[in-house]
C-alpha cells in the first residue's frame, strides 16, 4: 500500500542510504528534485556564456586553451545533470522550452556582466568557489544519480577554482593597473556571490522540507557562512580587499560577521530583471534554435537504424 511504500522511502532516507530511480518516492520528492537539478543543470549551460565571451580575447594561447576547457567542462556538467533529471521521468526538450520561456530559473550569478578579463579569474574564485561550497555536501544528497553526478562535478569545480585563483595571483603580480582591474572585478562579484547561496533561511521555502528529505545537506545560510569563512583568508593572502565594511572575525562565535547582502536585487535578479537576463536567454533561444537541424539529423539517423536500414 501507499502507506508502506512511503515508510520504506522514509526508513531509506533516514538511513542515509540512497532513493534510486526505480525507486517508488513521493510525488513532492520527485517535484522538488527535477526543480532542482534543473536549474543547477540550466545554471551550468547558461553559465558558459559570462566566461564564454572572453575565450576569443584571452590575453595569451595558454589563457584561451584553459578558459576553453573550462567552458567545455560546464556543458558537461549540464548533460550529467539533464540526465541525472531525465532518470526522475523529466523530458529534456521540455526543459530547454521551460528555460528559453523563463519558467524555470537558473542561477542568478550569470546575469551579471564580465566586464575585464579580471572578472575570468573571479568567477573561478568566487563563483566556483561558492557553487563548490554549495554542491560538496551534495554528493551525500539523497538522490543516487544526482549524488554520483557531484562527485566527478566537484573534482572538476575545485580544479575551475584553483585556476581562477592562480589567474588572479598572476594578475596581482602584475601591473598597478592590473591589481586594479582585479579589485574592481572583486568588487562587482562578492555581493552577488553571497547571492548565489538563495535568500536567507527565515525566507526560503523550499529548504526544510528539502532538508527532511535529505535532499539539502545544510541550510542557505549556513553555506553561505562557511564560503564567507573560507573566502576571507584567500582575499587576505591575495592582496584585495572584500567590500564589505561590516566584515570582522568574531572570537565568541568562531566565524566572520559580515553584512547583509541586497535581497531585493537577488528577488529582482532571480525574477528576470538583472542586468543580461535578457540577453542570456535570448542567446540560449538562438542556440537551441540554430541546432534544430542537428537534433533532426539525429533523429532521423535513429529513425533509419531502427527500420533496419544503414546508416
Ligand atoms: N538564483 O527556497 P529556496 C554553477 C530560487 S553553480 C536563482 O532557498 P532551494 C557552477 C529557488 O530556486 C550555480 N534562483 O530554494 C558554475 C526557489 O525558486 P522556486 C547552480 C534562486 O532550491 C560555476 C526560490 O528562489 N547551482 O552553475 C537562487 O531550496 C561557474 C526560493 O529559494 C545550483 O543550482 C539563486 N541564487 O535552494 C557554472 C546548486 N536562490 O524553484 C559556470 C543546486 C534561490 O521555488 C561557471 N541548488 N533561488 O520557484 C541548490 O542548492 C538550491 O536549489 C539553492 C536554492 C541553494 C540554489
Amino acid at each position: 500500500t501507499e502507506r508502506e511504500l512511503l515508510e520504506r522511502f522514509e526508513e531509506t532516507v533516514g538511513k542515509d542510504r540512497r532513493i534510486e530511480p526505480r525507486d517508488w518516492m513521493p510525488e513532492g520528492y520527485r517535484a522538488t528534485l527535477i526543480r532542482q537539478i534543473a536549474q543547477h543543470a540550466h545554471s551550468e549551460i547558461i553559465g558558459m556564456q559570462p566566461e564564454g565571451e572572453w575565450i576569443t580575447r584571452a590575453p595569451s594561447l595558454r589563457r584561451k586553451a584553459i578558459l576553453f576547457a573550462k567552458v567545455q567542462d560546464e556543458a558537461g556538467h549540464g548533460l550529467y545533470l539533464y540526465s541525472a533529471a531525465e532518470t526522475l521521468g523529466a523530458d529534456r526538450d521540455d526543459l530547454t522550452e521551460r528555460l528559453i520561456s523563463g519558467r524555470q530559473k537558473y542561477s542568478s550569478i550569470f546575469n551579471y556582466p564580465t566586464l575585464s578579463f579580471a572578472d575570468v579569474g573571479v568567477i573561478g574564485w568566487l563563483v566556483d568557489g561558492a557553487a563548490i561550497c554549495n554542491q560538496v555536501p551534495l554528493c551525500r544528497t539523497s538522490y543516487g544519480p544526482y549524488g554520483r553526478a557531484m562527485v566527478r562535478i566537484c573534482k572538476e569545480e575545485s580544479f575551475h577554482q584553483r585556476q581562477g585563483y592562480e589567474l588572479l595571483m598572476t594578475m596581482m603580480g602584475g601591473t598597478p593597473a592590473q591589481r586594479e582591474m582585479v579589485q574592481d572585478a572583486v568588487n562587482r562579484w562578492w555581493w552577488p556571490s553571497l547571492m548565489m547561496f538563495g535568500p536567507p533561511d527565515a525566507d526560503s521555502p523550499n529548504t526544510a522540507r528539502s532538508m527532511a528529505w535529505k535532499i539539502k545537506r545544510h541550510t542557505n545560510d549556513e553555506l553561505r557562512q562557511r564560503f564567507v569563512d573560507m573566502t576571507v583568508p584567500q582575499a587576505e593572502r591575495l592582496g584585495v580587499t572584500l567590500p564589505d565594511p561590516g566584515l570582522r572575525w568574531n572570537a565568541g562565535r568562531g566565524h566572520y560577521d559580515f553584512g547583509e547582502p541586497d535581497w531585493a536585487e537577488l528577488k529582482r535578479v532571480i525574477s528576470g530583471d538583472g542586468p543580461c537576463n535578457a540577453e542570456r536567454i535570448a542567446r540560449r533561444r538562438a542556440a537551441h534554435e540554430e541546432g534544430a537541424w542537428v537534433r533532426e539529423a539525429a533523429a532521423a539517423y535513429a529513425a533509419k537504424r531502427a527500420a533496419g536500414g544503414r546508416a
